[in-house]
């Protein structure tokens, strides 16, 4: 062999290296004989290494340990508060715990209610890890106009504020323009201090909120020009992460920041929305509106609803350490996003690929959810009712 053979060799070998080096992880049931049906979130209980699961029926149950397990047992059960009209978006929505719970036992839950049709961000207190149905404490109630895009999955920041996205209350097309209007607490982020009151609030506004000297401004918004957010997530940098799913183009990940505009429903992703229902966009003088594009988008055909996701930062992956993975709920696609420090995209990788085909009985791999494990490892949650893991 001469030294040219050498180096064709060394080239030949070459992609069989980077592929090696690069290979996906699959997706495998974690738990082979457990269903969660419609699981939507799951939350580590603070202080132990217990992790609950909830389903959007409205039942919040505890994780098995055992991977054999075919029943879950149930943590809380609020069937009784959560009603239901459409249970395709309608249900609980969201989970979270008190940044102090292992002092003060606060948790937070979102979930639909009827008659009048709204949201609710309610707090509960656990009194030893068991929660007190008698403790509920309404923060918001949201009038919901229509039955979809409730959003929910409240989160605390660093900051230690709670944040939570509220959809811009359902149809098609923002039909009443609520995601652009700073009067209404709809198609928004919004930010409380649930450890003070601010005048007869059940809560406390926080004094960098940025649109509290706006006058007739809701002092709650954070962020606004959102659709349907599902998934709000702060990453270990502390950058908030949101996917907004889109209407019929375009789907998208935004990195939220104060005050900013995210477009809807001026815009869908990167794009002018044609049926916009708002006055004409003001883009010069004291009045200019800036709008601020995704850090990435993709389109109908590539999926159908975005699933937002988390930044991965487990050890058994390294090639997926500090990357945003995030998913379609129709399609079955799960990707893994680069985004750099001034949140430019750098690049967009296939972790799995879609859906065999259209037929969901065929493929009920639908996401609708990505959470972080205790030991930094993520689960991926189905409409299915099954609960995913990667494997090497
Ligand atoms: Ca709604
Ligand atoms: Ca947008």
């Amino acid at each position: 062999m001469t030294l040219s053979h050498h180096i064709i060799a060394a080239i030949l070998t070459l992609p069989l290296v980077l592929a090696t080096a690069t290979a996906s992880p699959t997706f495998v049931p974690a738990f082979p004989n457990l269903t969660i049906k419609k699981p939507v979130t799951t939350a580590i209980l603070p202080g132990t290494d217990t992790e609950l699961i909830v389903a959007q029926g409205g039942i919040i149950y505890i994780l098995p340990k055992d991977r054999n397990a075919s029943e879950a047992a149930i943590w809380f059960d609020l069937t009784e508060r959560v009603t239901i009209d459409k249970d395709f978006e309608e249900g609980l929505l969201g989970l979270t715990f008190h940044p102090n719970y292992t002092s003060n036992g606060k948790f937070y839950v979102y979930y639909s209610r009827q008659d009048p049709k709204r949201s609710i961000l309610s707090e509960f207190v656990a009194i030893d890890n068991k929660p007190d149905p008698t403790s509920e404490r309404h923060l918001l109630e949201i009038r919901q106009p229509f039955w979809n895009h409730n959003s929910g999955l409240p989160t605390f920041g660093p900051d230690g504020y709670l944040y939570v996205s509220t959809g811009d209350g359902g149809n098609g097309n923002d039909p009443l323009t609520h995601s652009q209007n700073l009067f209404s607490p709809l198609g928004k982020i919004l930010r409380l201090d649930i450890d003070t009151r601010s005048g007869d609030l059940p809560y406390g506004i926080p004094a960098d909120n940025p649109f509290i000297a706006t006058p007739g401004a809701l002092a709650e918004i954070w962020a606004y020009g959102m659709r349907n957010p599902w998934g709000l997530h702060f990453d270990k940098k502390g950058r908030l992460w949101c996917a907004d799913v889109g209407q019929a183009m375009w789907e998208e990940i935004n990195l939220i920041t104060k005050g900013g505009n995210y477009g809807w429903s001026y815009r869908e992703g990167a794009h002018d929305l044609a049926l916009s229902r708002n006055p004409p966009l003001t883009t010069e003088g004291k009045d200019a509106i800036t709008l601020i594009d995704p850090v990435h988008e993709y389109s109908h055909a590539d999926g159908i609803s975005i699933t937002g996701g988390v930044v991965y930062q487990g050890d058994a992956f390294p090639e997926l350490q500090g990357k945003y993975i995030y998913g379609d709920w129709k399609s079955g696609f799960v990707w893994a996003l680069t985004v750099d420090d001034d949140g430019k995209k750098i690049s967009n990788t296939i972790l799995r690929p879609r859906n065999a085909t259209d037929d969901k009985k065929a493929n009920s791999f639908q996401p609708t959810m990505f959470t972080t494990r205790p030991d930094g490892e993520l689960w991926i949650l189905s409409w299915d009712g099954k609960i995913y893991e990667l494997a090497k």
